[in-house]
């Protein structure tokens, strides 16, 4: 038959697509018509939220139209669909995002004009969706973003936090977190999906049954169901070629009211089990920090995994498709470990749901999944009390010893018999207690496993996943990190965009490679001025903010070096404030010895519960009010901390830098993405060999980056030789000025034990090897003003930056992966 699995006639997709707009005035009627009709609101009154909400509805008409039309191809087409599954979704806002992509945003601006309302405080109106931690979440967005542009048919599936990563205020210099209500009024952008609703079980016991034919199978009789709702948000692909959607589950109770309860007056009682039930997708745990609430993280995970299981298999089987074929069509990427659980439920599902034979079922689940490992760091991969799981997922725990079994019987078979190297090899772990390894789990069901690094990789090949790999050598793949060059030039630095259309034309939109033309305007002059220009306009308007947030006042002239990111001890923001203290102690002992003005810009959270971390946050911000109220040092040194670094503000800092901060240890970012984007816009790089900036390197020029410090093989090394920090301070009078300085209380005055625990950490063990990378990190600074002083070379070299970064957009990782790993290609129209 000429019919499609689907046994659909292929035809015109969507009879709904609308008709393009084509006049501001359309475009303004459409809007109107959602404020009144949608939303019920008065033109006359309406607020900049009620704008942004019209808007954002008369948008999302226009992607839902593209979304359905794509899933139509996809499943005429037979073409096999990508599942992303992931914890996190840094998204931030969509309203520009989206404009861009439609091309829609003069047309925009014109009508709200008309309606009498700003572009600007309506874009300001949408709330920052921080459905993440940091890099890893982001990049989970940048990838959606990328996987429509590129009609890579995509389903990603998260939860919906009711309230995402907190909101950072800071008070005293003290990090205050508050909780982050992002959904308080409404997400214009969602789409409720009630037929895609699903129950999840937890707890229970299992029951194995006898069949017909004399086998035995297992049956889970859960003890609790929670049910998971699906949310829908389209995302629409660079020049709206193709349309994906996001599928964020929130649970609720399946019986939400006991009304017997509550008739009875007892209110809470009569919902507690829907309380119970939303607490998992209430909040957005805080990964970058040690175990707490373990059994709510479970659960979470293992909630979505398992609604976002059951719907590609509703899917697949619903289009017609016999199971034995999911490999074909479905390509199930887990983003790190956290859904890792859905090999063993994909597992459940098959064997126990479907009567899948065991070895078929290993076949199909391997066959569909991979895993993104995103960090070495050992508190940071996960494993789960086996006691845990047994009682929170019986049949699961069974299905991994079942699975376990077999991986150390294949492995004995190839060799690693030995019984240290399957305690190695195991997926548990018996030093500390009994543990699930998951990051075991996620490497044997999955067919292909990647570091988000060069550098990265090869350090999972000889370090964590050493012994997994010798068995499975041909696993481990790289693929760098990427960004979207859509969010974080287009949108972030529409300046910047106009000038490179001007000089490369319309191709560098399109096409990132085409970025490298500008290596030979280096030295252009014309192209220079207005460089300075864009990047002078763009620091005015970060000065403005820095201004009416905090009220310090900055000189758009000065060198504007930032530092945002997470918080992390490894990420050494410490290491930079040290300096800054250094520096200021030299400026003061010779003010008039031609410094260049310095503006070091901070930004990050720390996890709440991590003490360290919200030290350097105290520091950071009481050093700031020390120096910056210095009358001898004011003109050539601010400090400054800005709070709530989050997607939005990111748009605003980054093209505002002249100097990136990447200064972690080496061997320990697995790969960054804010590298990419402060290196795009055009800033210069300070950081050590780590990560993507090594392949920075590469790309841009060694001689238009400041590479310091020990490498990661030195870092090894320092920590097996025995070396102490006190060396490292004795060898070096600044550092140890600033260590003294800040031991003696300098910006805590009345307090000066206030930073012990970090002056401490310095002197005693320094386990992120800070005093030891010192004195190259300054001298690095050194060479950084010296080029600062040399206009035409630092510009030279700011050019080099945006030229060579093309290879670090999102459409080549993600074309990477579909051509590695997904084996999937885009979808021809
Ligand atoms: C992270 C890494 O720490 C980053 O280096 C990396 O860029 C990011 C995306 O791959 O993943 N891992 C993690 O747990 N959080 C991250 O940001």
């Amino acid at each position: 038959s000429d019919l499609p699995a689907s046994g659909r006639a292929p035809g015109p997709a969507v009879p709904l697509a609308l008709a393009p707009i084509r006049s501001v005035a359309d475009w303004r009627d459409a809007i109107l018509a959602k404020l009144v009709y949608a939303l019920g609101r008065d033109q006359r009154t309406a607020s900049d939220r009620d704008w942004f909400e019209a808007l954002a509805l008369a948008l999302r008409d226009r992607v839902v139209a593209h979304a359905l039309d794509s899933d139509d191809l996809t499943r005429v087409a037979g073409h096999k669909r990508v599942y992303y599954l992931s914890l996190e979704f840094l998204v931030g806002r969509l309203l520009v995002d989206t404009l861009t992509n439609l091309d829609m945003t003069g047309l925009t601006r014109a009508a709200l004009g008309e309606l009498g309302a700003d572009f600007e405080r309506v874009r300001a109106a949408e709330p920052d969706a921080a459905l993440g931690n940091g890099g890893l979440g982001r990049l989970a967005a940048c990838f959606m973003e990328s996987a429509a542009s590129l009609a890579i048919p995509t389903c990603g599936y998260g939860i919906r936090y009711e309230n995402g990563l907190f909101r950072q205020e800071i008070r005293n210099g003290v990090q205050v977190e508050l909780p982050e209500d992002w959904l308080a009024a409404g997400n214009p952008w969602e789409i409720r999906r009630p037929e895609r609703d699903c129950d999840i079980g937890f707890g229970g016991h299992v029951e194995q049954v006898g069949d017909d034919d004399g086998a035995t199978r297992c049956v889970w009789h859960p003890a609790e169901l929670v049910r998971a709702v699906a949310h829908d948000t389209p995302v629409i692909g660079w020049r709206a070629r193709h349309a994906n959607r996001l599928r964020l589950w929130s649970a609720r109770a399946v019986a939400p009211l006991r009304l017997d309860a509550f008739n009875a007056g007892d209110y809470l009682g009569a919902v507690a089990d829907d309380v119970r039930a939303r607490s998992v997708s209430r909040v957005l745990y805080p990964s970058d920090t040690t175990p707490a609430g373990q059994e709510l993280r479970l659960r979470q995970e293992y909630f979505f995994s398992a609604a976002s299981l059951h719907d590609i298999l509703r899917r697949h089987l619903a289009e017609g498709y016999d199971l034995s074929r999911l490999p074909d069509m479905a390509a199930i990427q887990l983003n790190d470990t956290h859904p890792a659980i859905a090999i063993a439920e994909m597992m459940r599902l098959l064997v126990d749901r479907h009567g899948t034979a065991w070895n078929e079922a290993w076949r199909i689940t391997c066959g569909c999944f991979s895993y993104t490992n995103h960090t070495l760091l050992p508190e940071a991969l996960e494993t789960w009390p086996v006691a845990l799981m047994e009682r929170l997922l019986p049949r699961h725990m069974q299905i991994i010893y079942r699975l376990n079994a077999d991986h150390l019987e294949a492995a004995r078979a190839k060799g690693a018999a030995s019984d240290s190297l399957q305690a190695s090899l195991s997926m548990i772990d018996e030093t500390q207690g009994r543990r699930v390894r998951m990051g075991t789990l996620a490497f044997v069901g999955s067919h292909r496993v990647n570091g988000v690094s060069a550098l990265h990789t090869g350090l999972m090949r000889e370090t964590v996943f050493h012994d997994l790999h010798v068995l499975h050598p041909d696993r481990i793949t790289n693929v760098t990190n990427g960004i979207t060059f859509r969010r974080w030039l287009f949108e972030a630095n529409p300046r910047l965009t106009g000038l490179l259309v001007d000089v490369l034309g319309d191709a560098v939109l399109d096409d990132p490679s085409v970025l490298a033309g500008l290596r030979g305007l280096a030295g252009d002059p014309g192209l220079r001025a207005r460089l300075i220009a864009c990047r002078r306009a763009n620091k005015v308007a970060l000065s403005n903010l820095v201004g009416e947030q905090l009220g310090i006042g900055l000189d758009p002239d000065a060198l504007f070096d930032v530092h945002v990111k997470r918080l992390h001890e490894y990420k050494r923001q410490l290491l930079n404030i040290l300096e800054a203290v250094s520096l200021w102690q030299a400026i003061r002992a010779r003010p008039a010895a031609g410094w260049v003005p310095r503006v070091k810009i901070f930004a990050g959270k720390a996890a709440a519960s991590y003490a360290q971390a919200r030290l350097i946050i105290r520091l950071i911000n009481d050093v700031a009010s020390v120096i910056n109220n210095d009358p001898v040092t004011s003109d050539l040194l601010k400090v400054v901390f800005l709070p709530n670094f989050n997607v939005s503000l990111a748009e605003i800092i980054i093209p505002a830098a002249d100097l990136s901060e990447q200064i972690s240890t080496a061997g320990m970012e697995a790969s960054g993405t804010g590298n990419m984007k402060f290196a795009l816009n055009g800033a210069l790089t300070i950081g050590t060999l780590d990560g993507a900036n090594i392949e920075i390197r590469d790309h841009v020029g060694a001689d238009n980056i400041f590479i310091f410090g020990l490498t990661a093989a030195e870092v090894a090394v320092r920590r097996l030789d025995g070396w102490h920090p006190e060396c490292s301070i004795v060898a070096s009078p600044a550092l140890a000025g600033a260590i003294e300085a800040i031991g003696r209380g300098t910006f805590s005055p009345g307090e000066d034990t206030r930073f012990a625990p970090i002056v401490d950490e310095l002197r005693r063990t320094d386990r992120f090897l800070v005093t030891a990378d010192f004195d190259s990190y300054a001298e690095a600074q050194r060479r950084v003003a010296a080029l600062w002083r040399d206009r035409d070379a630092w510009w030279r070299a700011a050019v080099l930056n945006t030229a060579g970064m093309g290879p670090f957009s999102s459409d080549r990782a993600i074309g990477e992966y579909a051509e590695k790993i997904w084996h999937v290609t885009g979808l021809e129209r």
